[in-house]
């Protein structure tokens, strides 16, 4: 989205971040973006950013705060703390927390004491996140962390998970990822915490938008309590929602959000969040949520019949990884910078049951989600012709060792023609008002 009026003042104000915003406005328009945590906020939401709800201090919580002047903050946090509950089904909500990672920050410490408290999570490389106990996170370090994995077939299974907690006996269990394709059975996790006696939490920042949407199955009543960014497939601002279920849990919550770790919420943040929960109440959000999947799924069909191992087969949600040194013989950063030149973003990532090579930062797949093209109208014909150009472009890569500064494309003339067609394919698709 543009907007004339907004952007016509910063043009006055500041040349060059007016210059940088519509570079970037244009590169979202002209892309095909597929990182599956990246979305496009409506004009509703981006408009909500920018009111005077930014000039607002307001430590503390609506009718308890340190400041005056909160006639209209309390009832705004009010309305947005309600319709979250609504839309979620969870009788309590912290809508503070800055993002994601101060979210789950603010839970363990809800919970636990650093260097007394035990967490049990998914690894890194198998689609966890840093924030569930990666040792270069605070959260690795101020807590005992036991990590599970993917089995070989690339599921989770369950049993083991319960065998481990059994075993470990953790005080919070966490489920929620950031790159497993598969349902998450919250059932099962909530079942183990409570045998256990951990308070499970679920980070379900990738897919709260697949859930307010009906296209995954609820946390509620099973998981004590649910974290997530409400930008991603829920397509908010940037921004955390924090549920729970029992009052003594949301106290705590509440607590550990301010003062434990924040000063004042950002109530246009705040507002934006509201904007986005109204939408994501709508009908035309439940088929957004749908043809997420829809598109996902035919995506990755597309992408195993032209030979590509897709992990554990498939996709029931938003996002697909793909073991592109199994199937193409290339590390995975290697293709994510080729498909970048042509015009499609995507990260490359970890997967799990990869070959000895994989490491973080040169890792043996990519991963790509639907949430981003669909809201920009993409459906089951624009997603075969993606599977093409991702195809097109993958097959055009040279394998082996490649002396820097040397084009990691055998045809240039190739990369050129799919770099035309994902442009003109995007750019006849605009993101809301463009
Ligand atoms: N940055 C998120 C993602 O891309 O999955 C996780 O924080």
């Amino acid at each position: 989205m543009l907007d004339q009026a907004i952007l016509s003042s910063l043009k006055e104000i500041d040349n060059e971040i007016f210059e940088l915003t519509v570079a970037e406005e244009t590169r979202q328009h002209e892309q095909i973006r597929l990182i599956p945590s990246e979305n496009y906020a409506s004009e509703g939401v981006r408009s909500a950013l920018g009111t005077g709800f930014t000039n607002k201090y307001g430590e503390g919580y609506p009718h308890r705060r340190y400041y005056q002047g909160q006639i209209n903050t309390d009832k705004l946090e009010i309305l947005t703390i309600d319709r979250a509950k609504k839309l979620f089904g969870y009788p309590y909500a912290n809508v503070q927390a800055l993002s994601g990672a101060p979210a789950n920050l603010a839970v363990y410490t809800a919970f636990l004491k650093p260097f007394e408290g035990k967490i049990m999570a998914m690894r890194l490389d198998h689609g966890g996140h840093l924030t569930h106990g990666s040792p270069v996170s605070v959260t690795g370090n101020w807590f005992e962390i036991s990590h599970y994995g993917c089995q070989e077939d690339d599921f989770l299974d369950m049993e083991k998970i319960r065998a481990q907690a059994l075993e470990f006996k953790p005080d919070i269990l966490v489920c929620g990822y950031t790159a497993y394709p598969r349902t998450i059975d919250f059932k099962a996790f909530g079942e183990i915490a409570k045998e256990v006696g951990a308070v499970s939490l679920a980070d379900v920042s990738h897919i709260a938008g697949l859930i307010a949407g009906g296209a995954h199955p609820s946390p509620f009543p099973h998981i004590d309590v649910v974290s997530f960014t409400t930008h991603k497939t829920l397509r908010g601002p940037r921004g955390a929602i924090i549920l729970s279920k029992d009052p003594e849990h949301a106290d705590k919550i509440d607590k550990a959000v301010f003062p434990g770790l924040q000063g004042g919420p950002h109530f246009n943040t705040i507002a934006a969040i509201g904007v986005s929960l109204k939408e994501a109440a709508s009908e035309d959000f439940r088929n957004y949520s749908a043809q997420v999947v829809k598109n996902a799924v035919i995506l990755s069909e597309e992408l195993k019949n032209k030979g590509y191992h897709i992990i554990s087969g498939g996709t029931d949600n938003h996002l697909i990884l793909v073991d592109v040194r199994k199937s193409s013989k290339l590390p995975g950063k290697r293709v994510a910078e080729a498909l970048e030149e042509v015009g499609i973003i995507c990260n490359f990532n970890t997967v799990p049951n990869a070959s000895d090579r994989q490491k973080p930062l040169f890792p043996d797949g990519i991963r790509l989600g639907t949430p981003s093209i669909t809201t920009r109208g993409f459906k089951e014909e624009e997603m075969k012709k993606v599977a093409a150009l991702i195809d097109r472009t993958i097959k055009n890569v040279k394998t082996g060792k490649i002396e820097k500064g040397i084009s990691v494309f055998a045809d240039e003339s190739v990369t050129k023609k799919i770099a035309d067609e994902v442009r003109e394919l995007a750019s006849s698709f605009p993101a809301f008002s463009w």
